[in-house]
């Protein structure tokens, strides 16, 4: 449990338990993780003969995750007339800034946060951030422990949306994050009878042809800093448009930079649809750098090895620089101080 959380685990239960009509509210841009908690929450609360809806302030859910819901659009009118929430629940959102069009009403009214994210800033009456690779695994720690208070509703459904979560958070087990109490979990799924191998060639092997356009336009534009141990792909709206590619085609970028031999930190940019001065960063260390401090300096966050940020430049090529000259500061100082000496071992 994080210094984040004000209530304890067995609380966040009680709060559950005792709940009714509870709305679910998860991050802008949907991913994996936000998506899949909210579905097994929403079953769990269904289970016990409660009214539970889910929304979320994008348009669409990502193509490759739709099979989570079965539906397009979980705006706020997709709700039912006669639902009148009476407790709200939040999902791996850290921060309400993340709720986005769904801020204005409800970033002040939620009761219950329950994440995972080491830097957030509170704003739910009560939270909860557990110490775990994905929400998802808090949620199968929910089932279980309403199991114990006799409650067996862990089903298929659940268990799909919840392998889905937790793989797609923890990059398909393989971030540190991960711990014997994951496969713990994992192995809870498994028995609730899913098709891991099903759900992953859905999340993983079915790319539209338009995001291989995006890698390709990507890879092209792939470049490199200090002896090569950074690397930079800087995807701008001009670049979405001869590519005919959507946000969603360009989302994982990030990791082209990240699996090469010898690169540290890996960093996405991406230029806004709505703002062309607005650049959204996503940044990846493979070792030793942390890169939640280097995201912090431009207002951002996250984890050590996977953070982001915002900023505003007047073009593509200052706000490189302005994240590059940070980022070299950084290198230099860690090389210093010898950091990298035997961050190879196991
Ligand atoms: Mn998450």
């Amino acid at each position: 449990m994080s210094e984040l959380s004000n209530i304890t685990f067995k609380e966040v239960c009680d709060r559950l338990e005792a709940a009714q009509n509870v709305l679910i509210l998860t991050h802008m841009r949907p991913d994996g993780d936000t998506l899949g908690s909210a579905f097994a929450l929403r079953t769990l609360l269904r289970s016990l003969g409660k009214r539970a809806e889910v929304i979320n302030s994008d348009d669409t859910i990502p193509k490759r995750l739709k099979f989570i819901f079965g539906v397009d659009s979980l705006r706020p009118e997709t709700l039912p007339n006669d639902f009148t929430p009476e407790y709200i629940v939040s999902v791996d959102v850290s921060t309400s800034k993340l709720l986005d069009l769904i801020e204005p009403e409800y970033g002040d009214k939620v009761d219950l946060a329950i994440d995972h994210h080491e830097l957030g800033s509170p704003f739910a009456k009560e939270t909860y951030v557990g110490d775990v690779g994905a929400c998802g695994e808090i949620i199968v720690d929910i089932f279980r422990e309403f199991k114990s208070r006799g409650h067996d509703v862990l089903d298929r459904s659940a268990a799909t949306a919840l392998w889905a979560a937790i793989c797609t958070d923890t990059g398909s087990f393989k971030f540190e994050a991960v711990t014997a109490e994951t496969h713990m979990r994992i192995a809870e799924l498994h028995r609730a009878g899913i098709n891991h191998s099903e759900i992953a060639r859905r999340l993983y092997d079915s790319r539209p042809i338009s995001q291989i356009r995006a890698t390709r336009a990507a890879l092209n534009a792939l470049h490199f800093y200090n002896n090569s141990r950074v690397a930079v792909i800087n995807f701008t709206q001009a670049m979405m448009k001869e590519n005919d590619v959507s946000r969603e085609d360009i989302e994982d970028i990030i990791s082209l930079t990240r699996g090469i031999e010898g690169v540290e930190i890996g960093m996405s940019i991406k230029q806004s649809p709505d703002h062309p001065t607005l650049y959204k960063v996503s940044m990846r260390s493979n070792r030793v750098a942390d890169v939640a401090k280097l995201c912090a300096v431009f207002g951002g966050g996250g984890h050590k090895r996977a953070a982001g940020c915002t900023l505003n430049a007047d073009n593509e090529k200052l706000a490189e620089a302005a994240l590059i000259e940070v980022i070299e500061r950084e290198l230099c100082e860690l090389d210093a101080a010898g950091a990298f000496e035997g961050a190879d071992a196991l």
